[in-house]
């Protein structure tokens, strides 16, 4: 007999709820869950591709152990055994020399988050990287520095707004970042219908741009004069009514007299009048400036986010209805999370000072590499695939070789689990519990949603926080004791804003509601130490007056590269799906007509792509969504490499945007990787 079984799909920040039909192990159907007031009944194609995965053969069921060129399934206990084994001889020589990566479906796995610090203990405090420095960091350290925490958000109140402008992100493709944001589509449809417009500011006419109101380039990697530009045009339109509990207004006053309008305008290639135009929006009504990943990725990543949050402030749309609003979740992260840190050590081969406990991820490779004490020798990777997701990854590829232990907790054999001596995978993705820790507390409502597994998980299979546990057990020697995740997820919902429980959520099928995010949380809700908000840390005003001295360099034959998402991809892993990678091939190099022209480059022929760190050759699709001036690449491709263990990947493997993306290029303030308009050469192969 068929059974349904409720469920939050996991893949991605959306959070839908899906109804999963199944006959024993077999999945029939995966379909959007119109009972889960959050998603209200929408998916993506994406959510299909948890069948491809739970029935892949690719997908590893057993840890298995490189030897040679060859792979073999050993047993937990041996790989647990071997792995102690081999790291105590490590640790006897040097105690610093392991380091741990932390992938970006970690954020999609509560229980993961509740177990990360027993393997970090027992590895002996790791130095830690992530998939954060080459995403959302930079928004965490505005966060941190603003409101004193770096896990409190504000999000756009998307079903009240009346003006939603949206600069660097694409949600009708990604389904929304750093904001739980799912049916984007209908709610962007619903803000229309009540007279309001969607505004995109985007180097690429992207699905978003397409649904808009209006739509803006602008020049790859310049946005923050353009959120200069901006924030002069609302100040002078207003008087911003400042809240008396904010300091620090009239330092940033002091820095935007430093600096023209017109000429910040030309240097993003922003229209003065559209500036105006934007400010105009801005302050005549309810609206909010929207900014993610396109702003996040630059050198100047925590400028940009941090000058979008004082454009909502100026305007008079933080905190408030209709503009930024601060959902109150039911678990408050910010009660369960430490604040964050900045700088209280530094790398050892280039000095970036540590943020939220993190170095660079771009520093990877160069630690791997650079001889003496406290070099990295041992690398422990969970749900990360860092050889195509970093910045000149084929360098951390190279640099991985040396490694004289690596360990991937992963279900498949990856371009960068190849070069692991052990991988330890985990349940298949229908045979683990979900509840969206992270991603709940950015979402457009008070919600939660706690799923089961939607089948029992094969025998002798562990789920991701077991074999943490397992890991650090083998590790210290000491098995860990401590409460499972459900009980510490429990005991958070109980102390939460809504004292609730994990019983009581998981007796609702479509999740609980609590209602949507309230203005006027503020300045309650601030976790600074005087429950105040400082608008103006002397960093970031440093940051903002050294900027002037750092315009745009003359472009000459160079082209601007970036990056795009696609509905039917999800960073690097679900190109082993069969029903997603139907279609078109989506690994191309977009390129304007005339910058096409320009080169001798006809569209669908292959093109090859120059940077500082490496070349490319992949099939150009000229297309005037494109700014001229501008290319670009999606990441997540380049499964060609050899040893790679995904069959279905490998008829159309592509190559990595990454092999062309300039490790050095970080954000001093966040340590965040500049992805956005790293320069190209652009030829016919
Ligand atoms: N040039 C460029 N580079 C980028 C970006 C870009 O826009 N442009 N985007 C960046 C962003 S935003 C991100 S988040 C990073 C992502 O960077 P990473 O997190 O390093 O990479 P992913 O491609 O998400 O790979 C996740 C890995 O986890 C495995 N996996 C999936 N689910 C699970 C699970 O439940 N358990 C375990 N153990 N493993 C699992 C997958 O098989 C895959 O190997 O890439 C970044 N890199
Ligand atoms: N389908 C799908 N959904 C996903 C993912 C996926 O891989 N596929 N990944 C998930 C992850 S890990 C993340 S972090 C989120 C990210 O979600 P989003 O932040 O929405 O990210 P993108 O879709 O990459 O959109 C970034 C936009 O920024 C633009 N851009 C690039 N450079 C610049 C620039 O210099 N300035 C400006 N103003 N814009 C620029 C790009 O053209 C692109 O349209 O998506 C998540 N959702
Ligand atoms: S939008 Fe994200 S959460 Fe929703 S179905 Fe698609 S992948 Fe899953
Ligand atoms: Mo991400």
């Amino acid at each position: 007999m068929p059974r349904t079984h409720h469920r939050t799909c996991h893949i991605c920040e959306a959070n839908c709820g899906i109804v999963v039909t199944l006959e024993g192990r077999q999945v029939l159907s995966i379909k959007g869950d119109p009972s889960n007031t959050l998603s209200r009944g929408h998916i993506c194609p994406k959510a299909t591709a948890l069948a491809d995965l739970q029935d892949d053969p690719d997908r590893l069921r057993r840890p298995v152990k490189r030897v040679g060129d060859e792979w073999q399934e050993i047993s937990w206990d041996q790989a647990f055994a071997e792995i102690a084994e081999r790291m105590a001889a490590i640790k006897a020589r040097d105690p610093q020399s392991a380091a741990l990566y932390i992938g970006n479906p970690t954020a999609h796995n509560f229980a993961v988050a509740f177990n990360l610090d027993h393997l970090k203990r027992a590895l002996g405090r790791p130095a830690m990287y992530s998939a954060s420095t080459v995403d959302q960091i930079p928004h965490q350290v505005v966060n941190l520095r603003l409101y004193g925490h770096s896990a409190l958000w504000g999000i756009p109140d998307i079903d009240r707004t009346q003006c939603l402008i949206v600069i660097g992100g694409n949600p009708m493709a990604s389904n929304g970042s750093l904001w739980t944001v799912p049916d984007f589509r209908n709610r962007a449809k619903a803000l229309k219908e009540r007279g309001g417009s969607l505004i995109v500011i985007d180097p690429r006419r992207s699905e978003t741009a397409e649904i808009a109101d209006k739509h803006l380039f602008v020049r790859p990697g310049s946005d923050a004069f353009l959120l200069v530009a901006l924030l002069k045009a609302v100040v002078a339109r207003t008087v911003p009514a400042i809240p008396d509990w904010v300091d620090g207004w009239d330092q940033v006053l002091a820095a935007l007299e430093q600096f023209d309008t017109g000429e910040c305008a030309g240097h993003a290639q922003v229209a003065l009048s559209d500036i105006e135009d934007l400010a105009e929006h801005l302050t005549s009504g309810p609206a909010a400036l929207y900014g993610r990943l396109g702003i996040s990725t630059q050198v100047t990543g925590t400028l940009n986010a941090w000058l979008i949050t004082l454009i909502n402030l100026a305007a008079g749309q933080l905190d408030r209805e209709g503009g930024i609003v601060f959902p109150r979740p039911l678990v408050d992260v910010t009660q369960a999370l430490p604040p964050g840190s900045i700088g209280r050590r530094h790398s050892r081969v280039s000095g970036h000072p540590e943020v939220l406990g993190e170095f660079p991820a771009g520093s990877l490779a160069e630690e791997i590499e650079t001889p003496g004490d406290g070099q990295i020798r041992a690398l422990f990777v969970v749900a990360g695939n860092p050889v195509l997701s970093l910045p000149n990854g084929a360098r951390l590829d190279r640099a991985m070789a040396g490694l004289e232990l690596m360990v991937s907790v992963d279900m498949y054999r990856t371009a960068t689990s190849r070069r692991a001596h052990y991988i330890l995978p985990p349940v298949g993705p229908l045979e683990r519990e979900h509840y969206g820790f992270f991603m709940l507390p950015m979402a457009v409502r008070n919600f939660g949603k706690f799923s089961e597994a939607a089948m029992d998980s094969e025998p002798g299979s562990l789920q991701d926080w077991e074999v943490l546990r397992g890991l650090a057990g083998a590790l210290s020697g000491q098995a860990v004791q401590a409460p499972g995740p459900r009980e510490t997820l429990d005991a958070l919902l109980k102390s939460g804003p809504y004292a609730t429980s994990l019983a009581e959520i998981a007796a609702e099928p479509g999740g609980k509601d609590f209602g949507g995010p309230e203005a006027g949380q503020l300045p309650q809700r601030l976790k600074t130490r005087d429950q105040r908000l400082d608008c103006a840390p002397e960093e970031f005003i440093a940051a903002l007056l050294a900027l002037r001295a750092n315009p745009p360099e003359p472009q000459g034959e160079r082209l601007y590269l970036i990056g795009r998402r696609h509905v039917r991809s999800n960073n690097s892993w679900l190109v082993n799906s069969r029903r997603l990678t139907k279609g078109p091939d989506r690994c191309t190099l977009l390129i304007h007509p005339d910058d096409a022209q320009a080169r001798g480059l006809s569209d669908g022929a292959e093109a090859r792509v120059r940077s500082r760190s490496g070349e490319v050759v992949l099939k150009a699709e000229v297309s005037a969504e494109m700014m001229p001036g501008t290319v670009s690449i999606p990441h997540g491709w380049g499964h060609g490499l050899a040893g790679v263990g995904l069959s279905v990947a490998a008829m159309r493997p592509g190559v990595s945007v990454n092999d062309l993306t300039d490790e050095t290029a970080i954000d001093p303030l966040s340590n965040n990787a500049g992805f956005s308009g790293v320069s190209v050469l652009v030829a016919p192969a």
